[in-house]
């Protein structure tokens, strides 16, 4: 079975396995796992943050970072197809008390002065706008790089307001690759970012949210509210570790698949967008008549796994564990199932 339903089905490769063996552990909730500790300022480095914290997922590193940031009856800004908005069970509203206000981006873009026109004023009839979410790379957009300069210009405007910046950077190595951006360039926007292990980078679990200090403190202790304070993480930590020397350059492969699968898909008529569009890892097809889950058991029935966006949309991931090898195979099927 070929599975590109996500970068997420990658499993630990054998130099990794060992490293998380080889891992000295210690209990992290009394902060003594010392590779836990490597790892949390390895990544906050990265990104040009104060600190880092480890959390078991990308959806609670998100929730934690709006948990942090606002008061429940506040407002936060985000693109209608967001992660946190489409894909997080309702979290901001139950964890954190919030409520979204999604806006319609541009391919995950949104437009500045959009956003502008979205901050409530102060009067007491509004939710007061606390935070704005942005995502990069942008998922159901297809893995669109977020431009920085955009990403600058709605920074210039929620700091003239005193409202803080979240990015939901699940994928922002993939974005650091596609376009030789910097990292601590694309988060020094951000007042929090988070940072998945677990999707390109190929570790088997965590996200890393970094932040200035006092705000990874609020984090760390929602964290343990959240249920999210684990103990002998370092074999964890281990594979991020591993991941981050050795699975970041490598990204440029899976790009370089996603664009050849984009290339058949267009071909074949079901490329949702233009090539250019297919930016990174992540390529959507589109189906006018809706017959995407049928199309689903039809490629299912082929050896290839998708993952069903809903009745238009398939998406299709490259990652660490699809080579050249099954890329030939997947054109080849792409073509027998959709010619
Ligand atoms: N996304 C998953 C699904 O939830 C859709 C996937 O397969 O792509 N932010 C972004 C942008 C994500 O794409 C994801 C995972 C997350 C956050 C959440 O990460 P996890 O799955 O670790 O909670």
């Amino acid at each position: 079975m070929i599975d590109l339903r996500s970068d997420t089905v990658t499993r630990p490769t054998a130099a990794m396995r060992k490293a998380m063996y080889a891992a000295d552990v210690g209990d992290d909730v009394y902060g003594e796992d010392r590779v836990m500790n490597k790892l949390q300022d390895q990544v906050a480095g990265l990104l040009g943050k104060e600190a880092g914290l480890f959390i078991p997922s990308g959806t609670m590193s998100n929730q934690l970072a709006i948990r942090s940031q606002t008061q429940p009856g506040d407002e936060v800004i985000c693109d209608y197809n967001a992660h946190i908005f489409n894909y997080e069970g309702g979290g901001p509203a139950l964890l954190s008390g919030v409520q979204l206000h999604p806006l319609n981006g541009d391919h995950g873009i949104l437009d500045p002065a959009e956003i502008r026109s979205a901050f409530r004023p102060t009067d007491h009839h509004y939710a007061q706008t606390r935070l704005i979410a942005l995502e990069n790379t942008h998922n159901r957009a297809g893995g669109v790089v977020y431009p920085l300069i955009m990403i600058e210009a709605v920074a210039k405007l929620a700091r003239g307001q005193g409202i803080l910046m979240h990015l939901d950077g699940a994928r922002l190595m993939n974005a650091v690759i596609a376009s030789g951006i910097d990292p601590a360039a694309y988060a020094e926007p951000f007042n929090s970012v988070s940072l998945c292990l677990s999707k390109g980078l190929g570790a088997p679990v965590g996200s890393v949210l970094v932040g200035d200090a006092d705000l990874i403190e609020q984090a760390h202790r929602f964290r343990k509210l959240f249920g999210g304070g684990m103990r002998q993480v370092g074999s964890l930590a281990a594979a991020g570790l591993y991941a981050l020397e050795n699975n970041i350059e490598r990204l440029a492969d899976d790009h370089q698949r996603a664009k050849e699968l984009a290339k058949t898909c267009l071909d074949l008529g079901v490329l949702e967008n233009d090539l250019a569009w297919t930016q990174t890892n992540i390529v959507i097809m589109n189906f006018p008549k809706g017959d995407t889950a049928y199309l689903e058991t039809k490629f299912r029935a082929e050896g290839l796994l998708v993952s069903v966006v809903n009745d238009h949309r398939i998406r299709l991931v490259t990652h660490l564990d699809f080579n050249d090898e099954q890329l030939v195979q997947t054109k080849q099927l792409l073509k027998k199932v959709l010619g």
